[in-house]
């Protein structure tokens, strides 16, 4: 991937988080050296800068719970339309804000890879499926919802902008959850999505699980979208976050999905979510995340692959 350019997309949504501060992180990304980073790798880098909501409308739902929907549907619009050219010109890095950005990045990009005949596929590393629609949500933040709205779950319409290419929940994989509400739990056991809760990563591991996924994806020539919740990690590691909860992934699991993931060669796109700067110490959660893009994106130890993972599908 040396001589791709990656696009370096700020989205400084906070409207969707319970609580204020993820306005910040798109800056503390890049105070934690993203760009430098990605240039050490041999990327060519363009910053776009932050990207800016939509005009507000006036929209009201009957869900009384919701909150800042017109916020959130004007960054949807904005982030979408964001996601979609960028997606024509490198590897949109996208530097959040809250989860609901992956509303907009999500649609944007599935309308790419639609367009160009491509398989669109989700890694979703999150504590959180976010699979709430604006009926079932009952905390009424919209960080809970991209997943549904993006694999066009009804209830969207006449509020969010319709959905272009939804995604095929048969080709969403989630890794890391450890916190769903009934509704979401519901929903998605009839959705087709596969889940690998923190148990599953426990009594499996990381390679076989990622790997059986990665394999699908490769065998279509998929394109691949990763999103990253900063509170898919143990908060342990990594307190920057409005929404810890505890028993997440750990540094070596994080790194290992994404050494995994450069190697597949399949990444074309990324989110980069939840990181509240308000809450974290002395930058040490930001720099972890950029740590993480950074084996993603290939940096290696030896200056070898890795000669140990193989990943061996089962054969009655
Ligand atoms: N499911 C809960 C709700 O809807 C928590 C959602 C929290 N989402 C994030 N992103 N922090 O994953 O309120
Ligand atoms: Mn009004
Ligand atoms: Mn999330
Ligand atoms: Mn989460």
């Amino acid at each position: 991937m040396g001589s791709t350019a990656c696009i370096i997309l700020g989205a400084p949504v906070q409207e969707g988080a319970g609580r204020l501060g993820c306005d910040m992180g798109p800056s503390a990304f890049r105070t934690a050296g993203l760009v430098p980073e990605l240039r050490n790798l041999g990327y060519a880098v363009e910053d776009r800068g932050n990207i800016a909501p939509a005009p507000l409308r006036d929209l009201h739902h009957p869900n009384r719970a919701i909150r800042a929907l017109p916020e959130t549907v004007a960054w949807t619009e904005s982030i979408a339309k964001a996601a979609y050219e960028a997606s024509g010109d490198g590897i949109p890095i996208f530097i959040g804000g809250d989860h609901s950005l992956s509303a907009g990045s999500m649609t944007g990009l599935a309308r790419r890879a639609a367009e160009e005949g491509r398989e669109f596929f989700v890694l979703w590393l999150d504590s959180h499926p976010d699979f709430h629609t604006l009926e079932t949500t009952t905390s009424g933040n919209l960080h809970g919802i991209p997943m549904a709205y993006a694999t066009g779950l009804e209830g969207f319409e006449g509020y969010f902008p319709p959905v272009a290419a939804p995604i095929n929940p048969r080709n969403v994989c989630m890794m890391g959850i450890r916190s769903v509400d009934p509704a979401e739990r519901a929903a998605l056991s009839t959705s087709g999505v596969t889940v690998h809760d923190m148990r599953a990563i426990d009594e499996n591991g990381i390679a076989p699980l990622l790997g059986a996924f990665l394999e699908r994806v490769a065998a279509v020539d998929g394109i691949l979208h990763v999103s990253l919740d900063v509170d898919f990690l143990d908060p342990g590691i990594a307190p920057g976050v409005g929404t810890t909860v505890p028993g997440g992934a750990t540094f070596r699991e994080a790194h290992l999905i994404m050494e995994m993931l450069h190697d597949s060669g399949l990444v074309r796109s990324i989110d980069l979510v939840e990181l509240n700067p308000f809450l974290d110490e002395r930058g040490r959660t930001a720099l972890l995340m950029v740590d993480l893009v950074s084996s993603l994106m290939g940096r290696r130890v030896l200056d070898r692959p890795t000669q140990s993972y193989r990943h061996t599908p089962k054969t009655p």
